[in-house]
């Protein structure tokens, strides 16, 4: 079932409007500027299919955008993600690793929608979701205390939340979703009281930063892989924010006790071990905030991607 050995599709997605702070949307050019997509060529070997822009959505997205259910510009990330889910399709269709590079965390609504189709229409199967954050970005429209739509994406992936408006996440089909069965969270330290109701309602596996700590990184990902088992397709969605503010400071929604760099980097090679990664997210880098530690931040997102991309120690 995997992608070519060696193709690799990259999406460049400068968008933040899933959140309220402005400068995610640098990242994806401070990325491909601190040498990262050269770094995939040269070192790992990787034939990259990439448009060669940092897609701003600017023309998609409706200038009338009012709170819908108590979501912030509900109209403009619809449209965003969807356009996402699009082009993440017809990379991982035609065969290719894709890499998206963000963008706040709401563009996983795009990403991940995009995989769990094309992995259904290329092999009947559906993939399984690692999902490395500070937050479990799990609350509904109704949960949410904040009405961001970067703290509900996983909603809805799994059909906790859903929506009927066409502009409003009703584009979301049964074949964009994916079970709360194949979903693990590794790095969580900052739930909000109605997430942790649905993770414990739903069985949701989820490894947090007290799991970590009792187990190990070693342990705990040797149990999270157990979970999805052998022979699965993987999607990994990487925010920067579950590594701690020491190492990647520039991020909108920090929170201190996180995994380390190396911590951050060997879940990602674990990952990468596995041969079943399909595609991968790095997502709210934002290189405007904490502007002392932007280069710190940055350099860590290359690092996780390149050791999930296959990079090596030895
Ligand atoms: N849980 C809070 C909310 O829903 C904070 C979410 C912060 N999200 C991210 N993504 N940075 O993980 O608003
Ligand atoms: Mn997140
Ligand atoms: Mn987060
Ligand atoms: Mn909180």
């Amino acid at each position: 079932f995997l992608p070519s050995r060696n193709e690799l599709g990259v999406v460049a997605v400068g968008f933040s409007g899933g959140q309220t702070k402005s400068g995610v949307d640098a990242a994806p050019m401070a990325l491909i500027e601190a040498g990262l997509i050269q770094q995939l060529e040269t070192d790992l070997d990787f034939k990259v299919t990439f448009d060669g822009q940092v897609h701003s959505y600017t023309e998609i997205m409706p200038a009338d955008d009012p709170d819908y259910r108590n979501m912030k510009k509900p109209k403009s990330v619809s449209a965003v993600t969807r356009a996402v889910s699009q082009q993440v399709y017809e990379h991982a269709s035609a065969g290719r690793f894709v890499l998206t590079l963000g963008g706040d965390h709401s563009i996983a609504i795009g990403t991940i929608s995009g995989t769990a189709k094309a992995t259904r229409e290329r092999i009947g199967r559906d993939i399984a979701v690692i999902w490395v954050d500070a937050h479990a970005d799990l609350n509904t429209p109704e949960t949410s205390e904040s009405g961001n739509i970067h703290g509900m994406p996983v909603a809805f992936l799994t059909g906790l939340a859903k929506e009927d408006r066409e502009d409003c996440f009703g584009w979301i089909k049964d074949d964009h979703r994916i079970s709360t069965r194949k979903l693990v969270y590794i790095g969580l330290r900052d739930i909000d009281r109605g997430e942790k109701k649905l993770l414990k309602e739903h069985g949701i596996k989820a490894f947090s930063m007290h799991d970590i700590d009792r187990y190990g990184i070693g342990k705990v990902m040797d149990m999270a892989l157990g979970w999805i088992g052998t022979d699965t397709p993987i999607h990994l969605s990487f925010d920067v924010d579950a590594i701690d503010p020491m190492w990647a400071p520039s991020t909108g929604t920090p929170v201190r006790g996180g995994l380390t760099l190396r911590e951050g980097d060997f879940i990602a090679e674990c990952v990468a071990e596995t041969g079943s990664l399909i595609a991968l997210d790095l997502v709210e880098v934002n290189p405007s905030l904490e502007e002392a530690g932007a280069h710190e931040t940055i350099r860590a997102g290359c690092s996780i991607v390149r050791c999930a991309l296959g990079d090596t120690l030895l």
